[in-house]
């Protein structure tokens, strides 16, 4: 059984090190890694947002607190959520997370590569309110919805502390040599709805996924996780009283021979069936 710890560092580990945790365990967290006054700074970016969309509903009582005037907002309507992620991440703040040096290091480091790309329309942020599961991501691998680079790194970190009621990622070390086939269905999908991730439903041993499964938390302020495209991993329900803030951008190593050949076509908004396109052998089209 493998123990986070086996994969976990303090800022500052040597490139090797994270490089040869992540090649066996497909995952690595790096503690401590961004510094608290950046967190700081992006909260309060997120926070004007929120005050904006506040101001326009006429309540007038806004917080310093980004959970506090997020509660307030959905009690509007929920939907006002997804209004903020988008734009967050059309915000500046967010456009200098892709750019931060400190992410490229690390993905560079894990992906052994020289040369980064990170597609804007792919990199996420998450807000998962309490209670409110419509979101949660079965187990999957992120390469299926966002073919880049087949090694590419997915980060993710928080900008407050995740306990373990918050709903922790969920990981299976170890699982990221092999493209678990999917079925896809976009009968029903909307774009933009935040609900993306219902069109892929993955083929997965579920009960030796969870036997092998390690769950990250806590993952305190400051702390960056860094995993395999290929690598499973879930969500967990949020059953505390307040949101899990979480920073969620790609990076792929543009040297990969496929992604460069196919002119490092990836998942945008219009190439949403390019998994079906590049890996037919994979896919079951239901639905039509
Ligand atoms: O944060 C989560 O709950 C899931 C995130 C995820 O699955 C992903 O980044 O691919």
């Amino acid at each position: 059984m493998t123990d986070v710890q086996d994969f976990t560092f303090e800022a500052g580990a040597e490139a090797e090190r994270l490089r040869r945790a992540f090649e066996a365990f497909g995952v690595v967290v790096v503690k401590n890694l961004m510094a608290k006054d950046r967190l700081a700074e992006q909260r309060a970016a997120v926070n004007r947002l929120l005050a904006i969309k506040l101001q326009r509903l006429g309540h007038s009582s806004i917080s310093d607190d980004i959970d506090d005037n997020l509660n307030a907002l959905v009690k509007f309507d929920q939907q006002h959520a997804m209004d903020i992620i988008r734009a967050i991440k059309d915000s500046p703040f967010f456009y200098a997370i892709l750019a931060d040096p400190k992410l490229h290091d690390l993905s560079k480091a894990c992906l052994n590569c020289e040369t980064l790309l990170s597609i804007h329309d792919i990199a996420q942020f998450r807000i998962d309110p309490p209670n409110h599961d419509e979101r949660n991501f079965e187990w999957h691998q992120d390469f299926q919805y966002n073919v880049m680079s087949m090694n590419s790194a997915t980060i993710w970190y928080p900008l407050k502390p995740v306990s373990e009621q918050m709903g922790p990622l969920v990981v299976v070390p170890g699982s990221h040599r092999t493209i678990v086939p999917v079925e896809m269905n976009f009968e029903s999908h909307k774009p933009g709805s935040g609900l993306m991730h219902a069109v892929l439903r993955f083929k997965v041993d579920e009960s030796e996924a969870e036997r092998k499964a390690a769950v990250l938390c806590p993952v305190e302020e400051g702390d960056v996780v860094v995993f395999h495209s290929l690598m499973l991993h879930r969500s967990s329900a949020n059953r505390s009283n307040r949101s899990r803030w979480t920073v969620n951008p790609r990076f792929g190593d543009a040297a990969d021979p496929a992604f460069a050949d196919r002119g490092w076509l990836a998942v945008r908004d219009r190439t949403q069936t390019a998994f079906a396109d590049y890996f037919p052998q994979y896919v079951k089209v239901s639905g039509s």
